[in-house]
């Protein structure tokens, strides 16, 4: 039996898990070829496209295939990325007329990162221009990219085209001379040569599928050429994606690289834990089949594990092997997230933990000084996906709003102010007066005390409580409500008294100092300034630049990157920064990425500060 792993992934809307299902009706294995038997998931359903990726069991003559069906749509390529890379060959499609398609590029990017063999299929060829779609893919994966058969045609021996044909041929000197002398070619000489050409990354057959009958010439490739798992026999197992299912709890979806059978005991690399496979499975969609033993290159799925996460090793006796972890994926999409009702907000927090686990490349962290909790992920429809997960799988309900801006206030010149907290009727009375300078530090410097005071105006023991009452105040902040920084405070003169003076009279007193000292520095607003890389196309760099500067962007520069890319270097106020992808993908049809980390704080505009004061004031009930 041959062991072959086929991942369908590019671009969406493409036909993939049409054919795919296709693929499994004619195999009697699913009642209908339509996409919602693979598309099964309730967010699938309403969206009427794959959103999460489903591995398919299915044996066909000497074959045991593992389908990968992935998503295409470019905010959850990056999910699909850890089960593309697990394949022995990787189908990407493309409808015929596409050229540069955010997917098909980046998932071909992929392949060759990985080292994966890939094909094209181009789809709806008699209704689309496929030949420009033909010449995007040759400039995208080289001049190697060739069809395979004319469109129409089936895809065996006596169709090859003839650039396919000389082009395996190329592969092997001694043929090669043989072509060129005008010899025949014999049928075993072709197949042993094409296995070997579609082993490498560099050839890349393009098929044109677009019927019933194209989509059996795709499976007659698939059994007949595509070559299988090669990878040894090293007895263990990778896991490469977790589900969580309110009645199945969580299972793991893993690539066994040697022989796996029931009873077996695992070890995990990363935790040391050792785990029973008392069941053993391989998957079907969202169904599973209960096996005794799996061979090197299958797929199974383990439900009941201890201590287990996607990225782990699992090794049998006396066996190793490592597995280059997968990469962290930068989350460009914030979010806040606000439970609707008191049982949501019970829930939310364990209902996000089981998702976060499915699904890496989001977050969902609490922000302490925003009070908010953030949900950074790769795009709106990405965002949307989870909140439906949540809805569907653990009924909780939220709403979406926008993230807080961390906000500071600082002050423009130096000032002072008396804080005097005097209280003397009757009974043990307050007493503390403290007196102080303050001036603006430079940028990112935050805060310096300093004391001044000689001779005791102030005894040294109630001295931290004064600057504990000036932090306070800054900590309050004294326009907006935001936290005051960058402020050099010094503590010059004061007074007590001997029997009402008390630590807390102290601590007043510097609060009212700070207060009274600000109100005479002309306080104001910054905001947060972050540092972003954009990564376009350079056909897009004149509207990406604008886009910056409809954002009170400031573009500090641009060099060329990898393949036609450039990346360019802003700096962009954060309130424009947390759905900044949304506009870059529309202006670069989504061939785009960024990241970006807090730089510096800055004034915040005019208009900004008069709200934000507003805002203040109308919260504390003012006018
Ligand atoms: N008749 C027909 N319908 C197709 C074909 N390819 C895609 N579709 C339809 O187009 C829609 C999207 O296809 P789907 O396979 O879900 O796209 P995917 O995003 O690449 O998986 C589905 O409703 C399919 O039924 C095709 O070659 N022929
Ligand atoms: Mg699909």
């Amino acid at each position: 039996m041959k062991v072959k792993a086929v991942a369908f992934a590019g671009q969406p809307l493409s036909g993939k898990t049409f054919v795919l299902a296709n693929i499994l009706y004619m195999a009697k294995r699913i009642p209908k070829p339509e996409t919602k038997f693979l598309d099964f998931e309730p967010d699938e359903q309403e969206r009427g496209s794959t959103t999460s990726v489903k591995i398919f069991s299915h044996l066909e003559k000497d074959n045991h295939f593992y389908f990968i069906d992935t998503p295409g749509f470019v905010e959850f390529v990056p999910q699909s990325q850890r089960a593309i890379i697990m394949a022995d060959a990787v189908m990407i499609f493309v409808r015929a007329g596409s050229v540069w398609d955010a997917s098909v590029e980046s998932i071909f990017h992929t392949t060759q990162k990985y080292n994966i063999p890939s094909a094209f299929v181009i789809t709806q060829y008699s209704s689309g221009n496929w030949q420009e779609t033909l010449k995007f893919l040759q400039e995208l994966a080289g001049p190697d990219t060739k069809p395979f058969a004319p469109p129409g045609r089936p895809f065996n021996l006596e169709n090859l085209t003839e650039d396919f044909r000389e082009e395996i041929i190329s592969m092997d000197d001694k043929l090669l001379e043989e072509f060129l002398e005008g010899h025949d070619i014999s049928k075993e000489e072709l197949l042993n040569v094409m296995e070997r050409a579609l082993s490498t990354t560099h050839i890349h057959p393009v098929f044109f599928v677009e019927n019933e009958a194209d989509i059996r010439h795709l499976l007659f490739f698939l059994i007949h050429f595509m070559p299988p798992y090669k990878g040894g026999n090293n007895r263990g197992a990778v896991i490469f994606k977790s589900t969580f299912d309110p009645s199945m709890g969580e299972q793991f979806y893993a690539r066994a690289f040697g022989e796996i059978s029931k009873g077996m005991e695992l070890l995990n690399k990363r935790t040391g834990t050792k785990e029973k496979i008392s069941h053993l499975y391989v998957p079907f969609g969202k169904d599973r089949i209960e096996v005794e033993g799996v061979s090197a290159g299958e797929f199974i799925l383990l439900p009941k594990l201890k201590d287990a996460q996607v990225g782990d090793v699992l090794l049998g006796e006396g066996s190793d092997f490592d597995f280059e972890p997968f990469e962290d994926v930068f989350k460009p999409y914030v979010v806040a997230v606000k439970p609707k009702s008191k049982s949501d907000e019970e829930k939310i927090s364990e209902a996000m933990q089981r998702l976060l686990r499915e699904d890496p490349t989001f977050s969902y962290e609490y922000d302490v000084e925003l009070h908010q909790h953030l949900l950074k992920c790769q795009g709106a429809t990405h965002a949307s996906s989870i909140i439906s997960k949540l809805k569907n799988k653990f009924n909780v309900e939220v709403e979406i709003t926008k993230p807080r801006i961390p906000y500071r206030e600082t002050i423009r010149k130096p000032s002072q102010g008396m804080g005097k907290f005097v209280k003397q009727t009757g009974g043990r009375g307050q007493y503390g007066i403290a007196m102080i300078k303050i001036e603006p530090l430079p940028r990112g410097q935050n805060y310096e005390f300093k004391n001044s005071i000689f001779g005791g105006a102030i005894p040294k023991e109630y001295i931290p409580s004064v600057e504990t009452g000036i932090k306070k105040a800054m900590a309050e902040g004294v326009i907006a409500g935001y936290p005051v920084i960058d402020v050099k405070v010094e503590l010059y003169d004061g007074k007590y008294h001997p029997v009402d003076s008390s630590n807390f009279a102290f601590e007043v007193a510097g609060t009212l100092a700070f207060k009274e000292a600000a109100a005479g520095a002309d306080p104001y607003i910054l905001e947060p300034i972050y540092n972003v890389e954009i990564f376009v196309p350079e056909i897009y760099l004149g509207d990406t630049i604008g886009e910056i500067n409809s954002r009170r962007g400031r573009v500090l520069g641009f060099e060329p990157y990898e393949r036609g890319y450039q990346k360019i270097s802003a700096q962009i106020p954060l309130e424009n920064v947390y759905d900044l992808i949304v506009p870059l993908r529309s202006i670069t049809k989504g061939r785009c990425w960024i990241n970006y980390t807090f730089s510096h704080y800055e004034e915040a505009p005019r208009d900004i500060q008069n709200r934000l004061i507003e805002e203040y004031k109308r919260s504390r009930g003012g006018a």
